[in-house]
C-alpha cells in the first residue's frame, strides 16, 4: 500500500482550496464550492470554489500585469526563462511521488501511469521547451518591392509572445496535459490562466505551488478552478485572452470556438477521438499485435484521446487476433489505482460511468456481440468497469461511431487494404491509427491515406513532446507539442527596412 507522502498529507488538510492567483493562494469571489471525489472510493478528498466572472477577471489581470509589466517575462532574457522552466521541471520530478499520489486520488488512475505518464511526462514536457526558449526565430525574406534613389529593402520576420493563454484541460491527463499548453506557452515569453477539470483541479493547485517555488514570477502562472459553464465560458469569453488552448470534447469546442470568434481570439482546439486500429494477416507478430491493441485501448482505462477505440482485423486472422485481445483484457487485474500491481483502474466518476454503460447497453441493442467483460461494477465501491470487447459485422453501431472514453473496443472484420482504408476513413472524427504490418509498402500506403493526425506503425500511440499532436476532421484545430507546439504561442511580425 502506498503510504501519502507529508507534503501531500499537508496539501489535503486544507479542505476547502482556493484559486492560485499573482503568486498566492485567493479566496473565490463566489460562495459556490465543488466537492473532488476519489473515484476509488467514492470519498471526497476536498472542495474547490467555481471560479466567478469576477475571480476570472483577477486572474487574467494578474497575467496580463505578468505579461506587460510586473515580471518583464516577455522580456526577460531566453536564457533566464529556460533556466526557471528547467528548475520548473526537476522541481516537478523532485515532488513527482506527491502529484502521482494526488492525480491517483483525484482521478483514480493507476500509481504507476500517474508517475509516468503523468507527472514524467510534464517534467519531460517542461525540459523540452525550456530548451526552446532559446530558438524562436523569425526569417529574412528577399522581397521584390522597388526603391527610389537606390534604397534597399531588408525584409524580416520576428516572432512575439501572444499574450494572455486562457488554457483549458480536461480529468484524464491532469497534469500532463497542462505541460502541454503551459511549458510552450511561458517557453514562449506568454502567461497564462490556467482552468483544470472540476473532476480533477487539485494538481493543477499543487503545480502552481511547485512553479513559485521553481522562481516563476507571480502572475506568469495563474489557476482558477471551476466548472466549465460558469468559469470556462468567463476565461474563453474575456476580451484581454490573446489565445485558448482546449482539449476536450468535440462538444465543448464547437462552444469554446463560438466563444473565441466573438473577440477573433486564437483558438487551438484538441478534441476527442475514434482512433481505428488495423491489423493486417502479415502483422510481425499476432500476439504482439493482439496485446499492443489492448494496450491501446485499455491504457488510463481508456480514457485517452488518442485510444484505439475501433480495431479492424483482416478476416484470416479475426478469430485468433479478436481472442489473444480478449485473453489479455480478461487478465488484467481491476483494483484501485494505489495497489502497484493492478492493471485497470476506476473510472473518473460516476457520471462517466454511467455514460460509458449507456454505450454498452446500446452495443447489445444494436445486435453487437459481447465477446468480454461488460460488468459494471467488479468491485464493491468506486467507479470501476470489465474491459469490454464487441464485435460487430457492419461500422454503423454506435459504439463504433462515438467516443465512448472508456475500456471499451468494438472490432470489424476487414478483406483487404481497401476495405480497411474505407472503415478507417469512415468517421467525423480523425484524430490517431495504428497500423500493424510487416510490409512497408503497405505501412506506408495506409500512412498515406489515413485520415488522421497521428498514424503509427506496429504500436499503439504514445505521446512525446518533440512530436506534434492534433486531429483531422473533427477532431482539432492545430497541433500541440513539437516545434509547432511552441509557434502557437506567438504572433509573426513582418518588418520591412528600407536603407
Ligand atoms: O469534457 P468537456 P468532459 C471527451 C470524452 C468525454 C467527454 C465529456 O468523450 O466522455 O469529452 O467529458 C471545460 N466553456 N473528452 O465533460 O466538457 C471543463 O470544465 C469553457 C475527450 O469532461 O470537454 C473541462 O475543464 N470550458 C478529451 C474541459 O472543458 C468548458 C478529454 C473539458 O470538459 C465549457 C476529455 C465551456 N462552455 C473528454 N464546458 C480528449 N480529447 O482527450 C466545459 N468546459
Amino acid at each position: 500500500m502506498v503510504q501519502l507522502t507529508n507534503r501531500l498529507t499537508q496539501f489535503l488538510t486544507k479542505k476547502k482550496h482556493q484559486h492560485f492567483i499573482n503568486g498566492t493562494y485567493q479566496n473565490s469571489i463566489g460562495e459556490e464550492q465543488i466537492g473532488v471525489i476519489n473515484p476509488a472510493t467514492e470519498e471526497e478528498i476536498g472542495q474547490i470554489a467555481v471560479g466567478t466572472t469576477e475571480d476570472v477577471d483577477k486572474a487574467v489581470l494578474a497575467a496580463k500585469n505578468a505579461f506587460h509589466h510586473t515580471s518583464d517575462w516577455r522580456k526577460m532574457s531566453p536564457d533566464d526563462r529556460e533556466k526557471i522552466l528547467y528548475r520548473f521541471a526537476e522541481l516537478i520530478a523532485e515532488n513527482s511521488e506527491s502529484l502521482a499520489q494526488l492525480v491517483t486520488l483525484e482521478n483514480g488512475k493507476l500509481i504507476k501511469d500517474a508517475r509516468s505518464s503523468d507527472v514524467g511526462g510534464a517534467a519531460k514536457t517542461f525540459r523540452y521547451y525550456a530548451g526552446w526558449t532559446t530558438k524562436i526565430e523569425g526569417e529574412t525574406l528577399d522581397i521584390s518591392q522597388p526603391q527610389k534613389g537606390g534604397r534597399q529593402n531588408f525584409a524580416f520576420t520576428k516572432r512575439e509572445p501572444i499574450g494572455v493563454v486562457a488554457a483549458i484541460v480536461p480529468w484524464n491527463f491532469p497534469i500532463s496535459i497542462a505541460a502541454w499548453k503551459i511549458a510552450p506557452a511561458l517557453a514562449a515569453g506568454c502567461t497564462v490562466v490556467l482552468k483544470p477539470s472540476e473532476e480533477t483541479p487539485l494538481s493543477a493547485l499543487l503545480l502552481a505551488e511547485i512553479a513559485m517555488e521553481a522562481g516563476m514570477p507571480p502572475g506568469v502562472l495563474n489557476i482558477v478552478t471551476g466548472d466549465g459553464r460558469t468559469t470556462g465560458a468567463s476565461l474563453t469569453a474575456h476580451k484581454d485572452v490573446k489565445k485558448i488552448t482546449f482539449t476536450g470534447s468535440t462538444y465543448t469546442g464547437k462552444i469554446i470556438g463560438r466563444a473565441a470568434i466573438e473577440n477573433i481570439t486564437d483558438i487551438s482546439l484538441e478534441l476527442g477521438g475514434k482512433s481505428p486500429a488495423i491489423v493486417f494477416n502479415d502483422a510481425p507478430d499476432l500476439d504482439f499485435a493482439a496485446n499492443g491493441v489492448a494496450a491501446g485501448i485499455f491504457r488510463n482505462q481508456g480514457q485517452v484521446c488518442v485510444a484505439g477505440s475501433r480495431v479492424y482485423i483482416q478476416k484470416k486472422v479475426y478469430d485468433k487476433v479478436l481472442t489473444d485481445i480478449s485473453h489479455a483484457a480478461q487478465k488484467m487485474k481491476i483494483s484501485h489505482g494505489f495497489d502497484e500491481t493492478a492493471q485497470l483502474g476506476p473510472l473518473v466518476s460516476k457520471s462517466h460511468l454511467q455514460k460509458v454503460c449507456k454505450y454498452i447497453d446500446s452495443g447489445m441493442e444494436e445486435g453487437a456481440k459481447l465477446i468480454s467483460g461488460g460488468t459494471k461494477n467488479p468491485l464493491d465501491k468506486g467507479y470501476f468497469l470489465q474491459p469490454t470487447i464487441f464485435s460487430s459485422v457492419d461500422n454503423e453501431k454506435t459504439i463504433i461511431r462515438e467516443e465512448i472514453f472508456g475500456p471499451v473496443l468494438a472490432a470489424v472484420p476487414f478483406d483487404d487494404m481497401e476495405d480497411a482504408l474505407r472503415l478507417a476513413n469512415d468517421s467525423q472524427l480523425g484524430l490517431a491509427a495504428t497500423v500493424w504490418t510487416k510490409d512497408i509498402s503497405k505501412a506506408m500506403a495506409m500512412v498515406n491515406r489515413l485520415e488522421a493526425g497521428v498514424v503509427y506503425v506496429n504500436s499503439p500511440v504514445r505521446s512525446d513532446p518533440a512530436l506534434p499532436l492534433g486531429g483531422y476532421k473533427q477532431s482539432g484545430i492545430g497541433r500541440e507539442l513539437g516545434k509547432v507546439g511552441i509557434y502557437n504561442y506567438t504572433t509573426l511580425k513582418s518588418v520591412n527596412i528600407v536603407y
